[in-house]
Formats: structure tokens, sequence, C-alpha cells
């Protein structure tokens, strides 16, 4: 009982300082929607025109997204809607 209110305690302490870092930020959304090797192209264009947004990888193979974007500027929610006013509808896959 003791080891699990320190490791809440440290992942609290990791969470808590990461918010107030003004760091750059990637997500992994699914993109379950592209069918051809040229729907990736789609999706990393309406990515980019995201303000705040840095890098944007996508793979068709992995049906996923990979952005790294500035925190303060956008954030995942505007993401998902940029690729879903494409025509792609993501979720969020993970965040590091
Ligand atoms: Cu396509």
């Amino acid at each position: 009982m003791r080891t699990l209110t320190l490791l809440l305690a440290l992942a609290l302490g990791v969470f808590g300082s990461g918010a107030s870092l003004a760091a750059p930020k990637t997500v992994a959304l699914d993109v379950p929607g592209m069918t051809c090797e040229l729907c990736p192209l789609t999706v990393r264009k309406a990515l980019q025109k995201v303000q705040g947004v840095e890098k944007v990888a996508v793979s068709y193979e992995k049906k996923e997204a990979v952005v790294t974007f500035d925190d303060a500027k956008t954030s995942v929610e505007a993401l998902v809607n940029a690729t879903r006013n494409a025509g792609y509808p993501a979720t969020v896959r993970a965040t590091r």
C-alpha cells in the first residue's frame, strides 16, 4: 500500500511538472480511414495547416499520424478536428 502511494505521488509529480513546461508534445493519432497511398498526403497537409504544428509523419501502413506540436499554440483536439475536416476521423493513440 505504501509503495502504491509512492508511485502515485511520483506519477502525479511527473505529469504535473510536464504540464507547466512549454515543451513540444508528440501525439500519435489512429487514422483508420486511410485507404490508399495518397491519403497520408491529405492528412499531412491538413495537420501542417494547424498553427503550432512542428512535425508531421503519416504512415499509411500503420494508419497513424505522429504529430509534434507546441501545446501553447494548439491542442490535440485541434489536430483531431483538422484531420476530421479533411475527411479522416482520428483518435488519439498515445502522448509522449
Ligand atoms: Cu487515398
